[in-house]
């Protein structure tokens, strides 16, 4: 905990800044007022960060690295300075010098430098690490572009470059002198010296890996961790100034912006993987710089190679960073000279890989030819990998052909990344107990039945530092009050407020902050959008990805039927609802845009009809990222978990919901599973298909979709209503959905699950209206809320998989 007092801050505050801006506080505007506090809060933690990376060394412990495309961190400011536990102090002294802490922080971008579940992920872990004292550092890449903007136009989502480091990062330092070289194309000599083949790297592209660092700082502990960012330049020894006299000035520009495509903008997909050679070119991009600096920094503190995996945990989300395996074959075997069986030892030793998806659609495989053409000296490696692994497979399964090519690294043209982070690690989590178990059951049964004791679950969990400190004052201050503030630090103890659940006061002071929420998130409706809404309705919140298998299409289904009930007979009897949604569709996915398109023009139809405005709002708001969700999460009544079943890996957004006392609507789906199990039957509504009903389907055949339609009215009605022109003067207009439902047989089961869904939503009015009842359940899921803490997640992934210690226990 950092030790300064209100004095002593104003004071720095007021020098920062004159020597940022060369002018008085009094003269500055609030986006100056934000750099200066930034810069400020950075210079306060950079003492913790030298002495964490002495003490890291010092203690020689294993280090762990945590591989990830994705680092979707939201704003750093206001969780700096919470964790530096200085937070209420600034707050104070900034108002005292007429400055509003909040206003300030909001001025901050958010780095959205993820897609959304895997990227957060990865940044509730960073700040767990660091908040558990493990040295665990994050490793990824600085997209200059992050996951673009989304405005909505016309009732359509137009995406807009999201040019997040346009005004500066106060965060983030350059490291010149710790840049690595990354090397692309070109080709392998291979050469016999005294009897041993040495592999020469020859005519490639070299591309200069420049790190950036972020720190991490841990709550109230002194440590300070480090987010490493890769950022792609040109090597500028390699750039020939002469070429521009001898008119080549064409071709230096062509490498310049070669390069530097590298790390320009993130791919805006989720599970959907289309084989494009700049996506793996990021990939070896980071991995190679980052694996490259690892062995460096430990050579340098005098680590032996061979104990590496001793040392060291390189853990890799999903299979984007797979190429850290042959990577690191590639450094053992060709510059320190290992033997392969030992390189290959070590390798499995220090890897670790988390699946975050069934998705068949998401997983990736590299054509052949891209990648032996990119990575050569790799590919030679993956090919050795797969050769020596292909035998093993054969003595065990011999004349096994169709198996032993399922199994296989490289087949039918293709390296397949998954079977690759399989076979070259030692361990293989899947993020919530279904999950897991369908890995090891169906995806990877294969697998499973071959390296049974590398499979494991690690359900996900969420920073409650900034999921409810963070996000939500006024109910941690209620905790706080009602059971001491031992959850903090460990957040099982959030169970303690199970025994003030009868205490009709703290229902009541629960039921005003999620009021005083709601009030604050309708104000921003009004701004944003213009309409208003009722803050005595139910806030009913479907915020994620849009998606098919997300179903946010069954969400609008039930909303049209509501609209068609609420027109037959309009004192129905109902409890008002808000319905809010909030999401980006992948910019190449068509019906998921098309499903954005068909939630603005319900929104449309119903926010304008007066027979039924009353009782029924739709909201689809804009640009879903970090700082929004934090707005919008701690006013949810209602929060809608409604996935096909099987295919949400976890959900995660379920987790915050809950935490900050919201009722779940869910299907037995990823971790919802997990919290019904926790809260009880009777405090989540649940329905729909379960996982075996939804495999059987898949393997069986035996669903039509047509049949429903035909036999259940409402069902029809809503589908007609899609094509029939009432929500869109184009009839066309949602062709992409009515096909899906329709002529694709429903492929996430829509409409199957539509009845059940409608009678879960009748529950959830009943209870609403015994608000007593209510206020209980959303008690019941915040006292239960504790063991989706990340911290749960990280110590099981520290003890489990990575073998790293908690390293001062000086908490
Ligand atoms: C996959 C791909 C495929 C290639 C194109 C780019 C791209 C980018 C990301 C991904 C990963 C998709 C997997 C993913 O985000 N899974 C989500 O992970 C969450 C954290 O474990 C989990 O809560 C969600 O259920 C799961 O969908």
């Amino acid at each position: 905990m950092l030790s300064i007092d209100k004095d002593t801050f104003k004071k720095d505050y007021e020098n920062k800044f004159i020597k940022l801006h060369g002018k008085e506080l009094s003269e500055g505007n609030n986006q100056q007022k934000y750099e200066a506090l930034g810069a400020l809060v950075k210079d306060y933690v950079a003492n913790m960060w030298i002495e964490t990376n002495k003490k890291y060394k010092k203690a020689g412990d294993k280090q762990v690295y945590y591989f990830s495309m994705e680092f979707l961190l939201g704003r750093l400011l206001g969780n700096c300075l919470l964790n530096l536990g200085i937070r209420d102090m600034c707050k104070e002294a900034l108002s005292e010098m007429g400055i509003d802490l909040e206003e300030i922080e909001d001025l901050e971008q958010d780095q959205g430098l993820g897609n959304g579940g895997l990227g957060r992920l990865a940044a509730c872990f960073l700040d767990s690490m660091a908040s558990l004292t493990i040295a665990g550092q994050g490793c990824g890449i600085r997209y200059k572009y992050g996951f673009f903007e989304q405005k909505i136009v016309d009732g359509q989502q137009v995406e807009v470059s999201d040019n997040w480091l346009r005004g500066g990062n106060v965060w983030e330092t350059k490291k010149a002198d710790k840049a690595e070289i990354v090397k692309f194309g070109g080709s392998v000599k291979v050469e016999n010296v005294n009897g041993k083949l040495s592999f020469i790297h020859v005519n490639y592209e070299p591309v200069l890996a420049v790190p950036y660092d972020t720190p991490i700082v841990g709550y109230e502990n002194n440590i300070v961790n480090t987010l490493r960012l890769w950022s792609a330049e040109p090597v500028s020894n390699e750039f020939d100034f002469s070429s521009f006299s001898r008119g080549e000035f064409l071709k230096a520009m062509a490498y310049k912006n070669s390069v530097e495509s590298i790390s320009l903008v993130l791919y805006p997909d989720d599970s959907f993987y289309e084989g494009k050679m700049l996506r793996l070119k990021q990939q070896y991009f980071f991995v190679c710089a980052g694996i490259q600096s690892i062995i460096r920094h430990f050579k340098r503190c005098g680590g032996n190679i061979k104990e590496l995996d001793e040392k060291i945990a390189i853990h890799i989300n999903d299979t984007h960073p797979t190429l850290a395996i042959p990577e690191l074959m590639r450094i053992l075997v060709d510059q320190e000279e290992l033997s392969w069986e030992e390189a290959w030892r070590i390798t499995q030793n220090t890897i670790s890989y988390t699946n975050h998806t069934i998705l068949a659609e998401a997983l990736e495989k590299w054509p052949t030819d891209m990648f032996k053409t990119i990575l050569p000296r790799i590919y030679m490696i993956v090919e050795e990998i797969n050769e020596r692994y292909c035998q093993e497979l054969w003595n065990k399964y011999t004349g096994q052909w169709d198996k032993i090519s399922r199994m296989a690294i490289i087949s039918d043209g293709y390296v397949k990344m998954a079977n690759l982070a399989i076979v070259g690690s030692h361990s293989v989590n899947g993020v919530a107990k279904l999950h897991t178990e369908i890995l090891k059951k169906r995806e990877m049964a294969d697998f499973y039945y071959l390296y049974p004791s590398k499979f494991n679950n690690k359900t996900n969990g969420i920073t409650h530092r900034r999921w409810l400190l963070k996000c939500n004052p006024e109910l941690t201050n209620l905790l706080k009050e009602t059971i001491g503030d031992s959850f903090i630090r460990h957040p099982m103890d959030l169970d303690k407020f199970k025994n003030h659940l009868d205490d009709v006061n703290i229902l009541s002071r629960l039921n005003q902050i999620k009021q005083n929420n709601k009030v604050k998130l309708a104000e921003e409706i009004y701004k944003t959008k213009g309409i208003k809404v009722d803050t005595n309705s139910i806030f009913d919140v479907q915020v994620k990805r849009i998606h098919g298998y997300k179903r946010q299409t069954l969400n609008c289904l039930r909303i049209m039927d509501l609209y068609n009930r609420l027109l037959e007979n309009p004192s129905l009897d109902m409890v008002p609802r808000t319905i809010i949604f909030a999401g980006k569709a992948a910019p190449g996915y068509y019906l998921a845009k098309n499903i954005i398109e068909l939630i603005c023009s319900i929104a449309d139809k119903v926010n304008n009809d007066p027979r039924v405005n009353e009782k029924l709002k739709v909201v689809m708001m804009d640009n879903y990222k970090v700082s929004l969700a934090e707005r919008i999460i701690p006013a949810a009544d209602l929060s809608e978990q409604i996935s096909t079943t099987t295919k949400e890996a976890s959900g995660t957004s379920n987790m915050k919901f809950m935490m900050n006392g919201a009722v779940t609507i869910a299907t037995l789906d990823g971790a919802n599973i997990e919290i019904k199990d926790e809260v009880g039957e009777d405090n989540i509504v649940i329905f729909g298909l379960n996982a075996d009903e939804v495999l059987n389907f898949h393997k069986y055949g035996g669903y039509s979709a047509w049949d429903i339609y035909n036999n259940n009215p409402r069902v029809k009605a809503v589908i007609d209503d899609l094509v029939s022109g009432r929500y869109n003067s184009d009839k066309d207009k949602f062709n992409k959905i009515y096909a899906n439902l329709l002529s694709y047989n429903d492929e996430f089961f829509v409409l199957k699950d539509f009845d059940a869904y409608l009678e879960a939503q009748k529950k959830i009015d009943v209870i609403y209206r015994d608000q007593a009842k209510w206020q209980r359940m959303c008690g019941v899921n915040i006292a239960h809320s504790g063991i989706f803490s990340s911290d749960r997640t990280i110590k099981e992934y520290a003890t489990g998989i990575w073998d790293s210690k908690v390293l001062y226990k000086n908490l």
